[in-house]
């Protein structure tokens, strides 16, 4: 196998939260040694340093909108920073910064993939659905809205960074650990048929089952994306995030989660967003985020086949 090749892009901003602190997140991926353990698996890893974008003018949301030229802004940066990384054919790993940056990351890869002729599958790893629109969001905040703008549901300055629009089918998405959702968001997800594992699916089934489903339709032509929303995590094991939601995969579960996405050997992309070192306890967020990115990495293969 030739030598992975991993650019981490920082997305040092909280402009699409509800709280103010992960604006530190790249930081404190850093701190905890995400570059020294990619190392450590045989990948060359450069970090491309943190992205410039505006600061948080800490606003009530206009239109149902918090931000929006500022989130449209830090989109379109690390719409470019990503899609050049794509086209070195290094893998891309954004460190957020809040979940609206999705949107950036995710236009750049659609972009990719369109150019490539590649499949797009993209797992949301979160414990929200993040399919809000300006009409149905209770909070305005944008980290609300990334799916829904990548399916064409949005503002123009958001569904248009990646060119086509949508960038995304809501068929090419899989939700897992989902646990929060708004009332009015709920009709939309169903509305759009978006394939959701949630936590009473994974309660019943399995986080096993849940993945073998998830990852069903992956074959050698695809480029697999994850954007991992450390919120995702129970909260026990993942304090350092903006908004917690208790009842999430525990350290084992998502560990078998990250182990199954490696074991496909599609991964192509990669968000860990929405830590907040402000709320976290000694970094200890960061480096269970780092451990898991180190086993979506191939680190548990002893056993395998
Ligand atoms: N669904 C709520 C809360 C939320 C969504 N994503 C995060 N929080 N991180 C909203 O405001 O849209
Ligand atoms: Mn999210
Ligand atoms: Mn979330």
């Amino acid at each position: 196998m030739s030598m992975r090749l991993v650019s981490l892009i920082g997305a040092p901003t909280d402009v699409g939260a509800g709280a103010r602190g992960s604006s530190m997140g790249p930081e404190a991926l850093r701190v905890a040694g995400i570059d020294t353990v990619l190392r450590a698996h045989d990948i060359d890893v450069i970090d491309r340093g943190n992205l410039a974008g505006p600061a948080n003018p800490w606003q009530a949301p206009v239109d149902g909108y918090r931000h929006l030229s500022e989130v449209a802004q830090w989109n379109r940066l690390v719409h470019d920073a990503v899609h050049a990384e794509l086209v070195l054919q290094r893998l891309p790993i954004l460190l957020g910064g809040d979940h609206s940056l999705g949107i950036g990351t995710i236009s750049a890869v659609a972009r990719h993939c369109r150019e490539t002729g590649r499949k797009l599958r993209v797992l949301w790893l979160d414990a929200h659905a993040d399919f809000n629109t300006n009409g149905h969001t209770p909070s305005g905040n944008l980290h609300g809205m990334p799916v829904s703008c990548l399916c064409g549901y949005g503002p123009q300055e958001l569904i248009e960074i990646g060119g086509k629009v949508p960038a995304i089918s809501p068929r090419w998405i899989r939700e897992i650990g989902i646990r929060s959702v708004d009332p009015g968001e709920k009709r939309l997800v169903q509305e759009a048929g978006l394939e959701i594992y949630d936590m009473r699916y994974i309660d019943e089934m399995g986080m096993r089952h849940a993945m073998e489903l998830a990852l069903a339709t992956i074959d050698a032509n695809t480029h697999l994306h994850v954007s991992f929303d450390v919120d995702f995590l129970d909260c026990e094991v993942a304090p350092g995030v903006g908004t917690t939601v208790r009842g999430g995969p525990t350290y084992r579960e998502a560990q078998l989660c990250m182990e199954m996405i490696a074991d496909t050997g599609a991964l192509a992309s990669l968000d860990v967003m929405e830590l907040n070192p402000a709320l976290d306890v000694r970094n200890r967020t960061a480096e269970v985020a780092v451990d898991l990115v180190e086993s979506l990495f191939g680190k548990s293969t002893l056993m395998r086949k």
